[in-house]
C-alpha cells in the first residue's frame, strides 16, 4: 500500500466536521492514508477519534496512522504513528513496536531524513515543504530543491507536507515524491470527497507522466 494521498484530519480546517466525518469523506474520495492530529484533545479524546477512524479506514482500505502519539495509536490499533523532530526518537519507537507498526518521521534536511531511515522510519515527509498558514510554527518551506536532495539520498517512502495544492502537486510528485500529505487541501474544501478524488488523479497522472 502506497502513500500516495495522505490526508490529515483537523476540525478546525475542516469547518466544523468531526475527525471521523472528515476521515470518511477522504477514505471515499481515495485517500490512500489517514493521520488523525489533534494537538488540543485530551488523550481519552484523542483514543476515542482514533477509535472511530480506525473503523472507518478499515472498511475503506486505508491506512491509519496517529499523529505523535505512539500510546494511542497502539491503544487505538491504528497502522502506525507519525513522529516530529521533537517527539518521541524513531528508533525507541521502533523499540518497542509491533512487527509491521508503521512509523513516519517529519524531516528538515538530509541529515535528519538519513538518521530517521537508520532508527527505522518507515517514510520520511520533508516539512513543511511549502509555507502553510496549517501549522503554526512550520517556518518557511524548503522547497523542491531539498525534496530532490532528500530523494537522492534515501530509498525510504518520500512524503511531502505543507503547502500543497492543486496548482503544485504536480511538480512535487514529478520532483520523486510518492506522496503528498494535506490538510488544507482537501479537508479545508468544502467537498472533502471531490477534492480527494482531484488530487489523487494529479497525483496518479504525475507519476505517469514520470515514468
Ligand atoms: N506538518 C508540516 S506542515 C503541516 C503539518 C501538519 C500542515 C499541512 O497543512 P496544509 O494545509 O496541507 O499546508
Ligand atoms: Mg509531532
Amino acid at each position: 500500500m502506497g502513500y500516495d494521498l495522505y490526508v490529515i484530519t483537523d476540525e478546525e480546517i475542516g469547518r466544523g466536521r468531526s475527525h471521523a466525518e472528515l476521515a470518511r469523506r477522504a477514505a471515499a474520495g481515495g485517500a490512500d492514508v489517514i493521520q488523525l492530529r489533534d494537538k488540543r484533545l485530551s488523550g481519552r479524546d484523542l483514543f476515542q477519534a482514533a477509535v472511530a477512524i480506525r473503523g472507518i479506514t478499515a472498511d475503506a482500505g486505508a491506512l491509519f496512522i496517529v499523529n505523535d502519539r505512539l500510546d494511542v495509536a497502539f491503544a487505538a490499533g491504528a497502522d502506525g504513528v507519525h513522529l516530529g523532530e521533537n517527539d518521541l526518537p524513531v528508533g525507541e519507537a521502533r523499540r518497542i513496536a509491533p512487527p509491521g507498526f508503521i512509523i513516519g518521521a517529519s524531516v528538515s534536511s538530509v541529515a535528519t531524513a538519513v538518521r530517521a531511515a537508520a532508527e527505522g522510519a518507515d517514510y520520511v515527509a520533508l516539512s513543511p515543504t511549502f509555507a502553510t498558514a496549517s501549522k503554526d510554527d512550520a517556518g518557511p518551506g524548503y522547497g523542491l530543491t531539498m525534496l530532490a536532495e532528500i530523494r537522492a539520498a534515501v530509498s525510504l517512502p518520500l512524503v511531502a507536507i505543507g503547502g500543497i495544492t492543486m496548482a503544485n502537486v504536480a511538480g512535487v510528485i514529478a520532483t520523486g515524491a510518492d506522496g503528498v500529505a494535506v490538510i488544507s487541501a482537501v479537508v479545508g474544501e468544502d467537498d472533502v470527497t471531490a477534492a480527494a478524488r482531484d488530487l489523487r488523479a494529479r497525483i496518479t497522472a504525475a507519476k505517469a507522466g514520470r515514468r
